[in-house]
């Protein structure tokens, strides 16, 4: 049958622009994969309908993680041991470890093994209830490697109950060879994006804008070269300095902001006035003993939509829980847990261009989380605990 009906759950619909929306004694019917009706279960529509009682229990949206480097092959902790030692992610990035390293592993990994990785990654997201992921590109830096990438993205959603969103990040690092030619670099790049866009790999376009990155230059070079081909972007901005990539970013109505710690008070204004969604990535924050906390209040003040993700990487966050995320974005930031939530679903969605979930609403695509807690701020609370008991892909229960 495709239509069914969850009953007796205790419903936060997260369905208006404020408050939790919590139903205490909720209905919702599912009708081909997509959310038809919600409501309390008293006025439950009367149709014939396969009924499953949730006795009380938590539902909520899947949840969203829309920042992740989820294609890659090697391992990072080395580093991690010579940062605890004094040595910084920059120092690291210069003598030719960080990104470079991967890049190195990535590229001489086959797709197949690139895929297993990758695809126990998402299955460890699933299993805390995420039914959507971003995925970037970002660790080949050359034609075919990044193609490479692109492809298990696209394989992962093919394979997995979960969406996948794959955006093509080829202007992450520096390829060493490419060392002193970074415009030339660039110039490849966006080259390579309009077979990727061609082949059907792409739903987005980032890049690294920063020091140890790509200047506003150039990323304005990689916005024009998605531009033409009609793709949306977004960007790693202001994560380790000011290059006002938030700003650049919002001149071609970006996606999204990711990062965002040294964002000043015009890149919120120009983020503010395009609409674009700031992700909160506070793995990175933590990971890399950062000090200076994004402007939390500043956006909040302004209106500028926050998301929270894993930026699941080997190198600056090699996390795989966004429940971790969304309760650090809480203790480090003071974020509401309904702000985190809200990050974590409809905002998140958001950020990936998508208005079809984050929300128990009717229309919406039927991603649903069925917790072993009472409120929503509880599995917020909470944290190295997984309080995820079921999930459901556009109507599907699925097995992680
Ligand atoms: N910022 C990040 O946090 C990741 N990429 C980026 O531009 C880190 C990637 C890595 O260190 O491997
Ligand atoms: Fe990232």
């Amino acid at each position: 049958m495709t239509r069914w009906l969850l009953r007796h759950g205790r419903l936060a619909t997260l369905a208006g622009d404020a408050g939790w929306g919590l139903l205490d004694d909720g209905a919702l019917l599912v009708d081909d994969g997509c959310i038809a009706w919600v409501g309390p279960d008293a006025q439950r529509p009367g149709l014939d309908a396969e009924e499953t009682d949730l006795q009380g229990a938590l539902l909520t949206p899947g949840l969203v993680d829309a920042h992740t480097h989820l294609v890659y092959a090697g391992d990072r902790a080395a580093e991690f041991e010579l940062r605890l030692q004094g040595a910084s992610y920059e120092q690291i990035a210069r003598a030719g470890g960080g990104i470079r390293s991967t890049v190195s592993a990535t590229r001489a990994a086959d797709e197949a093994a690139l895929f297993d990785a990758a695809a126990a990654r998402a299955r460890a997201l699933l299993r805390e209830g995420v039914t959507t992921i971003e995925v970037k590109s970002g660790y080949g830096l050359d034609e075919a490697t990044e193609a490479r990438c692109l492809r298990v993205a696209r394989r992962l959603g093919a394979e997995l109950p979960i969406t996948v969103r794959s955006t093509s990040l080829a202007a992450h690092a520096l390829p060493p060879e490419y060392a002193g030619r970074a415009d030339d670099y660039i110039d490849a790049a966006c080259g390579w994006l309009a077979a990727q866009h061609a082949a059907g790999l792409v739903d987005a376009v980032d890049a690294f804008c920063d020091t140890i990155g790509f200047t506003p230059a150039q990323t304005e070079r990689v916005f024009r070269a998605a531009r033409a081909l009609g793709l949306p972007v977004k960007l790693h901005a202001e994560q380790l300095s000011n290059q006002h990539g938030a700003a650049l970013a919002a001149r071609f109505g970006a996606l999204s902001c990711d990062h965002l710690e040294h964002l000043d008070a015009d890149g919120i204004a120009a983020m503010r006035a395009a609409g674009t969604v700031a992700v909160l990535l506070p793995g990175a924050f933590y990971f890399l003993r950062e000090t200076r906390p994004p402007p939390v209040a500043g956006l909040r003040a302004a209106g500028v939509p926050m998301a929270v993700a894993t930026d699941h990487n080997p190198g600056s966050s090699p996390c795989l829980s966004l429940l971790l995320m969304m309760n650090m974005a809480c203790t480090l930031w003071r974020l509401t847990p309904e702000e985190a939530w809200r990050g974590a679903t409809v905002h998140a969605a958001r950020a990936l261009g998508l208005a079809d979930r984050g929300r128990l609403a009717a229309g919406q695509r039927a991603d649903l989380v069925l917790w072993d807690a009472t409120h929503p701020r509880e599995i917020v609370a909470r944290f190295g605990h997984n309080p995820c008991r079921r999930v459901w892909c556009a109507g599907v229960e699925v097995a992680p």
